[in-house]
């Protein structure tokens, strides 16, 4: 029993590693400029928990292999000390190891989120409610108009609470359901909810972000690929999270003007 057990662990274990070096469920392509520092990161944590997850696995088989026999002649064998100073040493070994990729991941995290946007970035206004995600522009003007969370009304096509009748700045503010952005410009998203937490993940951006109700949540970055992409709700949001999407073009700068002028008339 012990030698067919041994034998599956160490089946299981080749197998489910062979799919992660054959890359049969893998990342989609990148899309942002920062994208190929996060696909290192991964690939370095991968390699780092991968050569310890095969390494004890092969060891526990093995140890299981030797430990089978229950003849009344065995040799019990024990190890130096007993058991404690083997579960210190894998307690140290394993808690320096989560330690140094912390150290090496939070410099690819720092580069996306503790470095200050582009000055010349394109800001896009991003409110989450359930289960819908709106992108406001700022319009001809540039700016933004105030939010008035009272005037909130999804029914007369207001998610946002604007008062174009008293806030000038709001008149020419562009909102819409599909978040368009031109191939190599920086763009600031300012995300707010109304009132769950949701996410905005984009796979292809390598961008994944929680949006907090009560917190004006800056992210900014640059893609780099024309495209239509998926944006997606990753936070459990209620009875129509599972619907939470909308999508991403990426376009020429050219084609960009002339959606944004097509939108603002
Ligand atoms: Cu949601």
């Amino acid at each position: 029993m012990g030698k067919l057990f041994a034998a599956v662990v160490t089946v299981i274990t080749l197998v489910s590693t062979g799919i992660f070096i054959m890359r049969v469920w893998w990342l989609p392509q990148i899309i942002s400029a920062h994208g190929a520092s996060i696909d290192r990161q991964i690939m370095e944590t991968m390699i780092a928990a991968g050569v310890l997850f095969v390494s004890s696995q092969l060891l526990l088989s093995l140890f299981v292999w030797q430990s089978s026999d229950t003849s009344r002649q065995r040799k019990i064998k024990t190890f130096p000390g007993g058991a404690t100073p083997m579960v210190i040493f894998a307690v140290v070994l394993v808690g320096l190891e989560v330690l140094a990729m912390t150290f090496v991941g939070s410099k690819v995290w720092a580069s996306v989120y503790m470095t200050p946007p582009d000055p010349d970035s394109m800001v896009i206004d991003l409110q989450t409610g359930q289960f819908a995600f709106y992108f406001r522009y700022a319009g001809p003007d540039g700016k933004f108009g105030t939010l008035h969370p009272d005037k909130i009304n999804e029914g007369n096509q207001n998610p946002y609470g604007l008062d174009p009748a008293n806030d000038i700045a709001s008149r020419d503010d562009i909102v819409v359901g599909t978040m368009t952005i031109p191939v190599n410009k920086p763009i600031l998203l300012t995300m707010h909810s109304k009132d769950v937490t949701h996410s905005f993940y984009v796979p292809e951006l390598r961008i994944q972000q929680d949006i907090v109700p009560g917190m004006l949540i800056p992210l900014h970055f640059t893609a780099t690929k024309t495209g239509r992409f998926e944006i997606v709700c990753t936070q459990l949001c209620g009875l129509g999270h599972y619907n939470m999407r909308a999508f991403l073009e990426v376009v020429p700068q050219d084609q960009f003007d002339q959606w944004l002028k097509t939108q603002s008339q």
